[in-house]
């Protein structure tokens, strides 16, 4: 079936029922991805170019990719002028909401005091959270730009108390930066902003430049390229900095019943599309007649032809696909399979099928909870595991931002106890430091009567 035969816009459609499992599993896989050797042949030299060239080589990429010729330095640091964050106050208004839901939803996620726990007589063994001193959040440009994800990436490292927040996103062509993106690396207390996108931008923060702050840790969602250019930096131990997860296109998978409203399901699924011809959309329609799926198709079509993005649209619906079930343990079990970024329930008691879910960046659950709501402004993150590694990832959170270390704290009780399995172990690797570390002090305290 032709995906948008005489231009409708229509998802191919599938009974789950009557379609073996490894034809659906073939149904599900994500659009292909170019090649990685071939992206990592552009992305290497940028990298390299940029690790030795400092702020002379970024600036060329960005003169390059950005037709920013006018741009005279790749960095604009904080205090930010009032005059680059001039917005509407609907706009402010808008962002001081979303700033104040993404904040209290993470700082809710902060450990209250140190986990502490005495594992025997005499030996506390705890764990406690300290911030990742300096994070680079990447907000990408390209065919839209999303302030969103700067509030997403920033609100939380500014609850963690990362100490050095630097911003990188690419400029426009005149060299400006959107408003709204300097008003909120102003809110979260972003030291700098890098005016730079790609690989480039990414290679500036791993290995830092005469102007661009070295960070520990990258986070964003990007491009193929950008994904790449973090992937490489993270596994280069020159450059001793991190990465929040593998990112994708986004996706979104809807379960549908009886209930749900079929304009609903359409807007959900088109605000999943309009993000890229690459976006990745699924719905699940547990038991709906052919009339009731055509209402949904009917829906869809109707909706994507009034959209300002209708072509970007066309292409995602190309490869998303309905999936008709017999009931919600079916629905899920497809969709943990899938692991979707987004999972919107759109079924009767929804709060209650929540627990079936075992793979998912986030859930909305019930029919008053699109997916906009947590791409904004409800409290949640939008930057979530996609292409299937929510089987492995979380999304980004407040422990995005730190890390945790351990300590142990022994009295001479505590060694007592323990000291022998120490030993005992140590014998067996042959590591007689390691026995003798415990040895001297068990015989010194039993010189001195401890
Ligand atoms: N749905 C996107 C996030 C986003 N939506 C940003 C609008 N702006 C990926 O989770
Ligand atoms: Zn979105």
């Amino acid at each position: 079936e032709a995906a948008t035969k005489d231009g409708r816009i229509s998802m191919r459609r599938f009974n789950a029922t009557t379609t073996s499992a490894t034809e659906i599993e073939a149904i599900l896989q994500r659009p292909s991805q170019r090649s990685t050797d071939m992206i990592m042949g552009i992305v290497n030299p940028i990298i390299k170019d940029v690790r030795t060239g400092g702020d002379k080589a970024l600036l060329g990429y960005t003169h390059k990719f950005e037709k920013a010729t006018s741009l005279t330095s790749p960095v604009l640091k904080a205090p930010f002028p009032k005059e680059m964050m001039q917005l509407s106050e609907e706009t402010i208004k808008a962002i001081d909401i979303s700033y104040e839901n993404i904040r209290k939803f993470h700082a809710a996620q902060k450990d209250e005091k140190p986990l502490q726990v005495e594992t025997m007589p005499g030996i506390v063994c705890s764990r406690f959270a300290r911030p990742i001193e300096r994070v680079g959040l990447y907000v990408p440009g390209g065919t839209a730009v999303l302030p969103s994800t700067a509030l997403m990436l920033g609100v939380p490292a500014m609850v963690a108390g990362c100490q050095r927040i630097v911003i990188a996103s690419p400029p426009r062509a005149d060299g400006s930066v959107t408003p709204e993106i300097v008003y909120i690396a102003h809110k979260v207390g972003a030291e700098s902003i890098v005016l730079a996108g790609g690989a480039q931008a990414v290679a500036a923060m791993a290995y830092g430049t005469e102007s661009v702050t070295k960070v520990d840790k990258i986070l964003g969602p990007g491009n193929q390229f950008v994904t790449a250019a973090k992937m490489f930096v993270s596994n280069d131990t020159n450059a001793g900095v991190s990465i929040d997860m593998p990112a994708g296109p986004s996706e979104v998978l809807v379960i549908a019943d009886k209930d749900a409203n079929p304009a609903f399901v359409a807007s959900d699924l088109l605000s999943q599309a309009e993000h890229g011809p690459d976006s990745q959309v699924v719905l699940i329609a547990i038991d709906l007649s052919e009339k009731e799926l055509q209402a949904i198709e009917d829906e869809l079509h109707a909706q994507a032809m009034a959209l300002p993005r209708v072509d970007i649209v066309r292409g995602a619906i190309e490869h998303s696909v309905t999936l008709v079930v017999k009931d919600v343990e079916e629905a899920m079990r497809l969709s943990n399979a899938y692991a979707p970024e987004h999972l919107i329930l759109q079924i009767k008691d929804a709060a209650s099928a929540v627990e079936l879910v075992q793979n998912a960046g986030s859930v909305f659950i019930g029919e008053w909870t699109p997916e906009s709501v947590g791409d904004y402004s409800a409290g949640v993150n939008h930057s979530l595991p996609t292409y299937g590694y929510a089987k492995q990832y979380s999304g980004v959170n407040l422990s995005s931002y730190v890390k945790h270390i351990t300590s142990s704290n022994l009295t001479a009780e505590g060694l007592r106890n323990v000291g022998g399995a120490v030993m005992q172990l140590a014998k067996v690797e042959e590591l007689e430091a390691h026995r003798r570390a415990v040895e001297i002090r068990l015989d010194f305290m039993n010189k001195n009567n401890k």
